[in-house]
C-alpha cells in the first residue's frame, strides 16, 4: 500500500459506529485504517455511518454521489459470527423490532419504498473467497445480511447504483475484534490486523475485476 495519486479511481469503503452496548466496531476501526490508501490502483475514501434507519442509508447514498467511486465495499459487525462473511443480498427490510433500545418500526419497513425485493451483491464473491482461504483467513458466503441497518445500506447502495450494472459494490460482516471479547466471552473474534488483511485481499481482488472489465 502506498499514498495515493489523486486521480486514481475511487473505491468507497463503509463501516459504522458502536452499537448495542458496544464502546468500538470493528466494521469502522478496520475502515478507517484504509482512508487514503492506495490499493490496486483504487484510492479508498472512508466514510462512518450511524447504526440508525434511515440515516445510514441517506448517508451512503450521498457518499457515492459525492464520491462517484469505481468499486463500494460496506464493512459491519456480526458479532457472534465466527468468519468474514461475504454478503451475497440484500434485502428491502427494515425490521428493528429485534434490537434493545431502537423504535419499533412495526416490522416491515422497506429500505426503499416501492424498491424490487433484493439486490444480489456485485462484489467478485468466489474469487475473493478463494483468495481468503489461499491467505488462511476464515471465511465464507453469507445468505443473508439480516434486516437492520448493515442489510439497508447494503440495499441502498445497490439502489443507487441500480443504472451502473457493472460498478462493483457489496456488503461484507466481520465479527467480534478480540478487544470486545471479554464481554462475549462464548462469541468468536478476531483480530483487527487478520480483518484488515482480509479487507485488503477483497479491495485487490475486485480492482483486479475492475482492470479485467477495461481489457
Ligand atoms: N452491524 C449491524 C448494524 C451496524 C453494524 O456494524 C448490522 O449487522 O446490521
Amino acid at each position: 500500500m502506498r499514498k495515493s495519486k489523486v486521480s486514481e479511481p475511487i473505491l468507497l469503503l463503509s463501516g459504522f459506529e458502536p452499537f448495542g452496548g458496544e464502546t468500538t466496531n470493528p466494521s469502522w476501526d478496520v475502515a478507517s485504517r484504509f482512508e487514503g490508501k492506495s490499493i490496486a490502483g483504487l484510492m479508498v475514501k472512508t466514510v462512518c455511518l450511524p447504526v440508525a434507519h434511515p440515516r445510514a442509508a441517506r448517508k451512503i447514498v450521498a457518499a457515492i454521489r459525492r464520491w462517484r467511486p469505481a468499486a463500494i465495499i460496506g464493512l459491519g459487525q456480526a458479532g457472534g459470527r465466527s468468519a468474514i462473511s461475504l454478503e451475497r443480498v440484500a434485502i428491502n427490510l427494515v425490521d428493528q423490532r429485534s434490537r434493545d433500545g431502537m423504535r419499533d418500526y412495526e416490522g416491515n419497513t422497506p429500505v426503499v419504498r416501492d424498491g424490487p425485493d433484493a439486490y444480489f451483491s456485485r462484489l467478485p464473491l468466489s474469487a475473493i473467497l478463494r483468495r481468503l482461504k489461499h491467505e488462511e483467513i476464515p471465511a465464507s458466503i453469507s445468505l443473508s445480511a439480516g434486516a437492520y441497518i448493515c442489510n439497508s445500506v447494503m440495499y441502498a447502495a445497490l439502489h443507487e447504483l441500480k443504472r451502473r450494472p457493472r460498478l462493483p459494490a457489496g456488503f461484507i460482516h466481520l465479527p467480534y475484534a478480540t478487544d470486545q471479547a471479554a464481554r462475549h466471552p462464548e462469541a468468536p473474534s478476531m483480530s483487527l490486523d487478520v480483518m484488515e488483511r482480509a479487507v485488503d485481499v477483497a479491495i485487490a481482488v475486485t480492482a483486479s475485476g475492475i482492470r479485467k472489465q477495461k481489457r
